[in-house]
């Protein structure tokens, strides 16, 4: 007899400055939502945002989160964001340097992990206006380590390198 899993909320963060990064982003939710494993709840507005750390002169990002429901454990659901990084040719020769795509796991339901092969909740997403800000405007009630999103946003000093937001077509969650 098999025993179902259960159903974890998770919220992902996407960024890509390299390529053609709005296509890039449009087909990473369509993949990372492709299994029955996973499903897409809610879509955040896509923003555009300065580099925050890494090699100076590198492009702006195109960032946005998505929040999914996942019967995935949390590494299992790391290793499927992996893939479909690879499959849109992510390399990792500097860190924070430019990339095509960059999935990360800012929170797994309410699990709390050190390990640095997944720390959760995200290590640097409540310092990170290019996660926070998308998430609040997907979700005005979201909390993070118990403080409003949209207030950690607000006191990001990565905020002012926000210049652009867009709706941009993707999966309508249903
Ligand atoms: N890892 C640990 N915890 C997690 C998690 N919660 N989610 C490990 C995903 N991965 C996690 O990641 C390095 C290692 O982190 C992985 O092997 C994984 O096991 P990576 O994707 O290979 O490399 P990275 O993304 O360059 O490193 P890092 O430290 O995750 O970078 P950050 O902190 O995510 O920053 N500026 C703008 N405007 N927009 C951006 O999107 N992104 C970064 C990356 C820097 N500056 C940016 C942006
Ligand atoms: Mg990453």
């Amino acid at each position: 007899m098999s025993v179902a899993r259960p159903l974890t909320r998770a919220i992902l963060a996407l960024g890509s400055n390299l390529g053609e990064r709005e296509g890039t982003l449009q087909s990473a939710v369509a993949e990372l939502v492709d299994c029955p494993e996973v499903r897409l709840l809610n879509v955040s507005p896509v923003i555009t945002t300065k580099p925050v750390g890494g090699p100076v002169g590198q492009p702006d990002f195109l960032n946005m989160v998505i929040a999914v429901d996942t019967t995935l454990s949390a590494m299992e659901l790391l290793v499927h964001c992996q893939s479909v990084e690879q499959a849109h040719h992510r390399t990792r020769a500097v860190r924070w340097g430019a990339r095509t795509l960059d999935v990360d796991i800012i929170v797994y339901g309410s699990v709390v992990s050190a390990d640095p092969v997944l720390t959760l909740p995200h290590p640097r997403a409540a310092e990170r206006a290019f996660v926070l800000y998308p998430w609040s405007l997907m979700d005005p009630h979201a909390m993070l380590a118990g403080k409003p999103v949209s207030e950690l946003a607000a006191a990001a000093a990565d905020m002012a390198g926000i210049s652009h937001v867009q709706d941009v077509p993707l999966p309508q969650a249903p």
